[in-house]
């Protein structure tokens, strides 16, 4: 087989819209002057242009307008209102590359195209021969019979979608966002996210993402392979090999050999060989082996990830083409919806016979120009969500599939997915031939694809779509049917059961019960609880008991607001002066209805709002954030029934204001610490009741421990009364709870548990409402600074109870082990700070007692 990597160099112009692919002689003959556009006076005014310019292919048109200086980076300052100008424009890519005699004696020579965003013509030696609309699966077709020996043309003109009028129908009345700019996005297979949603700006753009080569070949080559777990047993496990081959020359059949070997540490552990006789196209070969010993692979903190590697070959006519040598994991997975005694459903993963807890958030793209992602920032965001203590991300509906790289390094980190196929609120066209057609090809690559990493978890329908016809539609106006019901609960099942068949499929996240977001049924929105659902008119981020009584399993969306790190601020401003409700500041993320949540939460629970500056307001927004993520994470997994905790959201695609823990440019959140902390694999969580408190004692690890568990009450002076211990044996992967009597005044101190040497951080009972309590003022110092390689060992102390102390250098960017967290009098806490010679100083974040108004505790909700 012969690869020609079309990747590198390529010329790139545009044209007006309706200059369409039959005119590509006359693009292709203009003279090669600088890319140049002129808008007249408005950015956004129709745009006259001349002139090429260089882009490094795979990119998407902005990538290179920003290299070549014709537009500003469209994340910073408002420059995505300066943007929008591109959809009015059809892009045109030009490479030239030689082709060889041998390749042309090939049966086939395939162009592949992993990714086209969106409108495509493709052309070859200026005959315009195939067009693609579908970014969520590749182009590949044998294009042989279009080159020739020597230097040969391709040129892609693309379109971003967005120029299309679209039929304006029942289909495409409500899938707009606040800001969106298009909302017939329904109808085109591309990352819905891109028009604009309710936490980003439209940032319109078209490109060739991914890998786009040539392919050679005469016989046959494996398309794709996967090894299913079938079952675990003494250790052993019945693992199950599945190829799909594709052989050339479609009118004949050929013998073939199909060889596989699985290796674990580099070394053979089996050895497969199939002597097969392929017909033209499509062939399927499996093999099912059991596996002696096996090493299995387990989510973040429950065990090791470990992978075996599945390399294969297939020789044919002659010819020997190598798969891709794949990273594969031994594990089962599957929900477990069993009946609990009061007639309600568990809803939880089990992953090799083990119940997890998912905790972690929701996925959305890395940037809006989402195209430009390195690999780094892809195993950045992945490494920070297992440091945090994660086990599972939501791959949300509105945004794409992710390239390989992500997939893997979720596998390596032990972060299992809940994946959606990517539709999001809104109702698709399901009316439609041809987008029938497309859903049906991308579900099905999509699933083939992404069956052998062992982090898929769950394939779950679309965001939201089922949830919405039952909850959000008033009579009148809710759709005369289901929109997209061929799809989700069609199309999309029988596809991954065709390709990924150990893996469970819900129809739609959330699903399950009477209707698809019911609080006590499978996976939720608790949105809807926490105060979105108009007849709950009142805020639960100001009652956090209100969280412990929410009878949801699993909580696969959720969000608190809070603001970036000052440097991220200053980032996105570029040199513009930081003005706190300013127009930059708005921009990035205060859209309405966001912004009175923690604005409203803090003066309840932190200080009095109306005091803080800037740096003030970033500072307590994200405390407000962080403990509103702990409180609900804590609450969730003191549940005997609670399963997943996943916060939406993880990440972000732009630098904004908004639910993320972790920014745009990488940069840990306040919240982040806070969850990281909630997370934490050995935990013990304490919630006071009449004459006492109750203790639950979470250990996720592999290991069975011996805890002694020390308990009582303390005041914030650092006083103990009824205290008492008790020896536990806490068996790996376990959950329990016990409780103790005491008595104590819960505002002037609270019920704590401890077992430190045992890996269980001090927990105590008090609830964030740190306005109602008077804390004693405390002395926090630094008791010693050690260096530890490149890093900080830091370790800190008070002589009160301090509900949040921090530490803090020059840059806000640093890594902590832990930051932002409580100290308990007497107590010393040691932190790593990672990669840091600056000694870090420490403070507290004042709480100022106050009072609470009738009306805050009742608040209308906005939304
Ligand atoms: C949801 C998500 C998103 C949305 C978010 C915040 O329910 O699925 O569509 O952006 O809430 O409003």
């Amino acid at each position: 087989m012969k690869k020609l990597n079309l990747a590198g160099e390529w010329r790139l112009r545009a044209e007006f819209l309706d200059v369409g692919p039959e005119r590509v002689a006359e693009v292709a003959a203009k003279p090669d002057g600088p890319f140049t556009v002129y808008h007249g006076k408005s950015p956004n005014a129709f745009p006259a242009k001349t002139g090429f310019m260089r882009a490094q292919v795979p990119c998407d048109v902005i990538t290179p307008l920003v290299e070549n200086g014709v537009i500003e980076e469209p994340l910073i300052k408002t420059n995505t209102k300066n943007c929008l100008w591109i959809r009015d424009l059809s892009w045109w890519f030009f490479k030239e590359f030689e082709v060889t005699e041998e390749m042309l004696q090939e049966d086939v020579i395939r162009l592949n195209i992993e990714m086209l965003d969106f409108k495509a013509d493709i052309i070859l030696n200026y005959r315009p021969m195939a067009r693609h609309t579908n970014a969520f699966c590749p182009f590949c077709e044998d294009v042989k019979r279009f080159l020739k020996p020597g230097t040969n043309t391709l040129v892609i003109r693309l379109t971003s979608g967005i120029e299309d009028q679209y039929p304006k129908d029942a289909i495409s009345f409500y899938c707009a966002s606040d800001n969106a700019i298009c909302d017939q996005r329904v109808y085109l297979r591309k990352p819905q996210f891109t028009y604009g949603w309710d936490w980003c700006q439209p940032v319109p753009t078209c490109g060739i993402g991914r890998a786009i080569y040539l392919e050679a070949f005469s016989g046959a080559k494996i398309i794709s392979s996967r090894m299913d777990t079938c079952f675990l047993q003494d250790g052993n496990a019945e693992v199950e090999f599945f190829f799909e081959l594709d052989k050339t020359n479609m009118t004949a059949s050929a013998e073939a050999v199909l060889e596989y070997e699985l290796l674990f540490d580099g070394k053979p552990v089996y050895q497969g060989r199939q002597e097969l006789l392929l017909v033209g196209g499509l062939n399927y070969a499996q093999e099912k082996v059991e596996l002696q010993q096996a090493k299995l692979w387990w989510p973040n903190g429950y065990g090791e990830q470990n992978l075996y590697e599945l390399h294969a070959r297939c020789t044919c006519m002659g010819n020997t083409v190598e798969d891709r040598v794949k990273k594969v994991g031994v594990r089962t997975v599957e929900i477990d919806h069993s009946k609990l005694s009061d007639g309600t459903r568990n809803f939880f993963f089990r992953v090799n016979g083990v119940r997890v807890f998912c905790k972690g958030g929701n996925w959305v793209p890395t940037d809006s120009v989402y195209l430009r992602t390195p690999d780094s920032t892809y195993r950045t965001l992945v490494e920070e969500g297992k440091a945090a203590g994660f086990t599972m991300f939501r791959m949300w509906g509105g945004g794409t599939y992710e390239p390989d790289c992500f997939y893997e390094y979720c596998s390596e980190c032990g972060i299992l997915l809940m994946h959606d196929f990517m539709y999001a609120c809104g109702f698709y066209p399901d009316t439609l031939n041809s987008f029938l057609f497309e859903a049906q090809r991308e579900a099905d690559y999509q699933t083939k694809r992404l069956a052998h990493y062992p982090c898929m978890a769950v394939w779950t329908g679309n965001n939201e779509i089922s949830e919405s016809i039952t909850d959000w539609f008033p009579e009148p106006i809710a759709p005369d049917r289901f929109y997209g019901e061929k799809i989700f609960n069609y199309i999309q099942p029988s596809a991954v059961h065709q390709n990924s068949p150990r893996i469970p499929y819900m129809p739609s996240s959330p699903y399950f019960g009477g209707k698809a977001n019911q609080v006590d049924d499978g996976d939720v929105h608790a949105w809807t609880y926490l105060g979105r659902d108009p007849k709950t008119k009142f805020k639960f981020s100001y009652e956090l008991e209100a969280f412990d009584r929410m009878p949801a399993r699993f909580s696969s969306e959720y969000g608190f607001f809070g603001a970036q790190m000052e440097s991220t601020v200053q980032r996105y401003h570029d040199g513009e002066e930081v003005v706190r409700g300013g127009e930059i500041w708005k921009h990035h993320g205060e859209f309405d209805r966001k912004r009175n949540g923690i604005d409203g939460a803090i003066n309840r629970h932190l200080t009095d709002f109306s005091k803080l500056d800037m740096q003030g307001y970033l500072l307590y927004s994200g405390i407000m954030q962080g403990c509103l993520y702990s409180e609900m994470s804590e609450a969730m997994r003191q549940k005997p029934y609670g399963a997943g905790d996943l916060i939406w959201m993880y990440n972000d695609c732009w630098p904004e204001t908004g639910w993320t823990v972790i920014d745009y440019y990488l940069t840990r959140k306040v919240s982040f610490y806070f969850l990281k902390r909630a997370f934490d694999t050995r935990k013990l969580i304490v919630r006071s009741r009449e004459g006492g408190a109750v203790v639950t004692v979470i250990n996720e690890t592999p290991e069975t421990v011996s805890a002694e568990i020390r308990y009582g009450y303390m005041k914030f002076t650092g006083e103990k009364a009824c205290t008492g211990s008790k020896t536990l044996q806490v068996p790996a992967h376990s959950w329990q709870q016990f409780d103790f009597d005491g008595e104590g005044d819960l505002r002037e101190g609270f019920f704590f548990a401890s077992a430190l040497e045992s890996g269980f951080e001090t927990a105590d009972s008090l609830r964030a409402y740190y306005r109602d309590v008077a804390f004693p003022k405390a002395q926090v110092k630094v008791d010693s600074v050690e260096k530890d390689g490149n890093d900080l060992m830091v370790t800190v102390s008070a002589d009160a109870y301090v509900p949040v102390a921090y530490l803090k250098t020059s840059d806000d960017r640093v890594h902590y082990s832990d930051n932002y967290f409580k100290l308990y009098p007497g107590e010393k806490k040691t932190v790593r700070v990672l990669n840091c010679t600056e000694e870090p100083v420490v403070y507290t974040a004042e709480m100022e007692p106050g009072e609470r108004s009738a009306a805050d505790e009742f608040q209308e909700a906005s939304f």
